[in-house]
Order: structure tokens, then sequence, then C-alpha cells
């Protein structure tokens, strides 16, 4: 099991659905660039290798961790998709910003889901320190962007199950 090797990542052992009939977005923050880079690219690897068409899959970024919620707003208003791949790094600094924004964007991403009736996954990294973000993004711990992608696929797909 993907646990039993400490990288989540890993889902050569489980079912994928096939994402050919879904298209998403991905909303990508700019802080923290080089690790979000990282989470986009397993993000949207992680899509494409799982059926997802390129031309089905939307990303926008966005200034930073704190703005995904309104990002991920403005695309379940303004395109018709079926879930919203959310991308951040807050790392823990010297002041209480961190939880501040790790709070708002848990929160928020939680209430633009249920205003949309969509799915809308929380793939940010909140880490204290930079070394444990890159474990976490390509490194050593896997590649939470591939999660956050392979998540975004299963409810698509549960609610797609239960429309019919
Ligand atoms: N955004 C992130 O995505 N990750 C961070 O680690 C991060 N740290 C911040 C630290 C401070 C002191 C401030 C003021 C902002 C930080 N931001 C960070 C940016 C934040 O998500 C947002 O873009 C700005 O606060 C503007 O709303």
């Amino acid at each position: 099991m993907a646990t039993q090797l400490k990288n989540l990542s890993d889902f050569s052992n489980t079912t994928i659905p096939n994402a050919g009939a879904y298209r998403f977005g991905i909303v990508v923050a700019e802080w923290n660039a080089k690790i979000t880079g990282a989470l986009y690219e397993g993000a949207y690897q992680s899509l494409l290798d799982n059926g997802t068409l390129d031309e089905n899959i939307f990303t926008y970024t966005v200034p930073g961790s704190f703005e995904l919620t309104s990002g991920a707003d403005l695309l379940l208003q303004h395109k018709n998709l079926d879930a919203v791949i959310c991308l951040g790094c807050v790392i823990q600094g010297e002041t209480r910003h961190f939880d501040f924004i790790c709070a708002a964007v848990a929160n928020g991403v939680t209430n633009v889901a249920v205003k949309h009736l969509k799915p809308v996954i929380f793939g940010v990294l909140t880490t204290d320190n930079e070394q444990q973000a890159i474990d976490r993004a390509g490194g050593k711990y896997g590649n939470k962007g591939v999660e956050a992608a392979v998540t975004a696929i299963k409810m698509a797909d549960l609610a797609n199950q239960l429309k019919n």
C-alpha cells in the first residue's frame, strides 16, 4: 500500500477512474513558485496520465495561497468544470501570517465547494520549512500535486455516478 512506502503519490495498487470525460481547473499560487510549479507539473501530468484531454485542463495563476479561494470561485463561475484543484505552498515564517493564510485557504476552499456544489481540492502544502515542502513536491514523500489530481478525478467521477 502507498502509505507503507511513505510516498502517498504511488497509486500503482489503486484504481483511478478514467478522466476522459471531465474538465478540470487548476489554480496555482505564485508564492514559493519553485514548489508550486512542481506541484503543478505533478497534477497536470497526472490528469493527462489518467485520460484527461489537454484542452479540458484550465490553468490560472493567483498571487498567493490566500487568493486560491477567489481564483477557484471565479473559475467555477466562468468555466463549466467538474472539479478545481488549488495548489499552493505556505511556509512558516516568523510572524502569524502562516496561521491566518492556512486557515483562510482551508475554510475558503471548503466554502467554494459548497457554494458551487463542485469538488474543490486542497493541494496546499503547509510546512515548517522549505525542505519539508521540497520533500512533498516531487521529493522523497512524493508529489502532493499528483495526489490532488487523483482526488479531483475520484470526486468528479463520484459526482458523475450520483447524477445518473
Ligand atoms: N502566500 C503563499 O502562498 N505562501 C506563503 O508562504 C505566504 N507567506 C506570506 C507571508 C506574509 C508575511 C504575507 C504578507 C503574505 C504571504 N503570502 C504567502 C501571500 C498571501 O497568500 C497573499 O497573496 C497576500 O497576503 C495578499 O492577499
